[in-house]
């Protein structure tokens, strides 16, 4: 693979509703998409996942540009490249900025599976087109709204439900939600708002039979989440911690959590996102795929991954519709009544960018190669 250019935009995408998390509200994506083009002028596209502030990790749209402008596009620009599974070797020298490194990597996987006409799911070695999905709800201005959204989304089919928590609005949320909704698959993220004295905390939501709690403690930590497992009986799930194949197998190995959920752009793309999959299977922990807002093209590139095998629970994958107003890809996603999205099978991501729809919404362009 020789990628002659590296094309970078930033696009402002308004959501359709905010959406709040323990660490802030976002109202508005500031998102970096890159296409990579080959000597022939195939092209393939890949989103960076990095958020508009440095709070759910280091990196931000900024960060992430001035990595992927001055250091990472230069790496795969103008070089005979073995494969996309390689890129990640490539971008070694470069330490973390793992959301800018898989933007460039996930682009390769799509230029790649579009030189060998397969669709992407399918050359990532998926086993199944049909993935099951479920939403996540960010923290509303009342518990009516919340149980008003959940009803929406249960209405549409989605398989589970997932809410964000942080103190004050926690175990009184999960409470009056199991009230309401008693059988359904429920769990919680917090986005790791809370420490370990707040083990009472956890013991309380025990009594809810949550499918897990996902992120409960500090973004960097597994050994804490050791020690608040063994204290409890719901599984914690863990996000903000699992940056790569190591920190699965060390948390498993620590008992730090029964359940992973695995984001592109947290661990550096699919070739890395491959890896915590196969450790997890290994180990007998269930993954699903998480979401970071995408637009279309980090959707679409997040469908494919969990066709894998291991990705045996809901996702927060979901519809275009339920972020925006329209999507920068055609047709936009789509999930079935059943709660299940279904891999398409064109060549690499499966869906058309829709370039005149992106070029509107750039804020800026820069092109290396
Ligand atoms: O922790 O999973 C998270 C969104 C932004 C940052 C972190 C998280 C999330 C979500 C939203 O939960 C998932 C989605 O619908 O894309
Ligand atoms: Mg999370």
């Amino acid at each position: 693979m020789l990628i002659t250019s590296v094309e970078l935009r930033e696009i402002r995408l308004p959501l359709v509703h905010p959406f709040e998390t323990s660490f802030g509200r976002t109202t508005e994506r500031r998102i970096i998409l890159v296409r990579v083009t080959d000597k022939n002028g195939q092209q393939g596209w890949g989103e960076c996942t990095a958020g508009e502030g440095p709070f759910y990790c280091e990196e931000w749209t900024e960060s992430a540009w001035a990595t992927l402008k001055t250091f990472l596009a230069q790496i795969v620009v103008g070089k005979e490249i073995q494969n996309a599974a390689h890129v990640w070797k490539l971008m070694q020298p470069v330490r973390g900025n793992r959301m800018a490194k898989a933007a460039i990597e996930t682009a390769c996987w799509d230029l790649e599976a579009k030189q060998l006409g397969v669709p992407l799911w399918q050359h990532l070695g998926g086993e199944r087109r049909e993935i099951p999905c479920g939403v996540s709800i960010g923290i509303q201005q009342t518990p009516g709204d919340l149980l008003e959204k959940i009803e929406r989304e249960l209405a549409a089919g989605y398989q589970r439900i997932k809410i964000k928590i942080k103190p004050g609005w926690d175990v009184n949320i999960v409470q009056l939600m199991r009230e309401r909704f008693s059988d359904i698959h429920l769990m919680v993220d917090a986005n790791s708002a809370y420490t370990l004295a707040d083990v009472d905390l956890f013991r309380k939501l025990d009594q809810f039979e949550l499918m897990m709690i996902e992120q409960p403690l500090a973004h960097n930590d597994i050994f804490d989440h050791a020690a608040l497992q063994q204290q409890i009986k719901t599984p914690v799930c863990l996000d903000e911690s699992i940056r790569s194949s190591a920190d699965a197998e060390h948390a498993i190995a620590l008992g730090a959590c029964r359940v992973i959920n695995v984001k592109l752009g947290r661990v550096g793309g699919h070739a890395q996102a491959r890896e915590v999959e196969k450790v997890c299977r290994t180990g007998n922990i269930p993954v699903w795929c998480g979401g970071m807002l995408e637009s279309g093209i980090g959707r679409a590139h997040n469908i494919a991954m969990a066709t894998l095998a291991g990705f045996s629970l809901p996702g927060d994958v979901s519809a275009s519709s339920r972020y925006w107003e329209e999507d920068i890809i055609d047709p936009p996603v789509t999930v079935s009544t059943n709660g299940t999205i279904t891999a398409h099978e064109k060549p690499g991501i499966g869906f058309d960018v829709n370039l005149s729809r992106i070029e509107k919404l750039t804020v800026r362009k820069e092109v290396i190669g």
